[in-house]
């Protein structure tokens, strides 16, 4: 669910890259990393073990223009998908606007992407989240190498109801931005519903002076390679993780725009 904040005219809205392990989803972020100014994204922060240098989730701040007068802030999360991060992947699906869901287009990986699809709608489920009312855009990973999954077979068995599909190479960041471009559009909307809703009167009042109000999003890509600000932060437990989600998303949400 976004965060409105009327008084500093900002809307926080959280994005998560779900799909099996190695998909391709920490892929997708650091490209747009790579791809945005600087001054439209914040550090990428990966949560890390002590031992084992695995990554819990990396998380992307980005700006995203305007809606009306409100500056759209956006959070990119991903997943940890390996099978047993089940309890991660739960904490960060909390409180999710849209989803990007990250298939591996590889054959043998054809069951893989099917369970973790299951594992998002049911881990929607247990924060009372229905998937079919959930903004949704699928990724086609890993296009560039051989012996494909077929886009026919992944709508058929994922993708039933038509929702948007891009068929992408992340590591060459083929589809990428595409992907990041759906999902805001389909995100939007819902959530700048409820921004209008609060604020009809004065919109009324806006329209008849200002007819034809902003209500696209626009990213500011550059082509500049900058240094990379990768922040790690470092966790023991599933508390931890519960409780740098809920730090970061608080610290993203009250931030006031300079
Ligand atoms: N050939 C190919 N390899 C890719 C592509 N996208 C990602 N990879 C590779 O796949 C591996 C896993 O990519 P990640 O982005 O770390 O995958 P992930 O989904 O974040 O994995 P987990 O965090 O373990 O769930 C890396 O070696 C990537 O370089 C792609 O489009 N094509
Ligand atoms: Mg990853």
């Amino acid at each position: 669910m976004a965060f409105i904040n009327h008084a500093a005219k900002n809307l926080a809205i959280k994005i998560v890259y779900y799909g099996p392990g190695l998909s391709g989803k920490t892929t997708n972020l650091r490209y747009l990393y790579f791809k945005l100014d600087p001054s439209s994204r914040g550090d990428l922060i990966c949560l890390e073990t002590d031992t084992e240098r695995t990554y819990f989730f990396d998380l992307l701040p980005i700006k995203a223009g305007l809606i009306g007068d409100f500056s759209i802030r956006i959070q990119l999360f991903t997943v940890p998908g390996q099978v047993f991060y089940e309890a991660s992947r739960k904490s960060v699906l909390k409180r999710a606007d849209g989803l990007v869901f990250i298939a591996d287009s590889q054959i043998p990986l054809l069951d893989a992407n099917l369970e973790s699809f299951d594992g998002m709608r049911k881990n929607l489920l247990d924060h009372d989240m229905d998937l079919n009312l959930m903004p949704l855009v699928f990724q086609y990973n890993k296009r560039d190498l051989d012996s494909l999954i077929p886009v026919e077979t992944f709508n058929n068995l994922l993708n039933p109801n038509g929702l948007p599909y891009i068929e992408a190479s992340a590591i060459n960041g083929t589809g990428v931005i595409e992907t990041l471009k759906e999902i805001v559009k389909l995100t939007i909307p819902p959530v700048s519903k409820k921004v209008f809703e609060k604020e009809e009167e004065k919109k009324e009042e806006v329209e008849k002076e200002e007819p034809k109000k902003k209500k696209e999003v626009e990213f500011a890509f550059s082509g500049k390679v900058t240094p990379v600000t990768l922040k790690k932060i470092k966790i023991e437990s599933q508390d931890d993780i519960n409780n740098e989600i809920d730090k970061l998303t608080k610290e993203f949400t009250e931030e006031s725009e300079e």
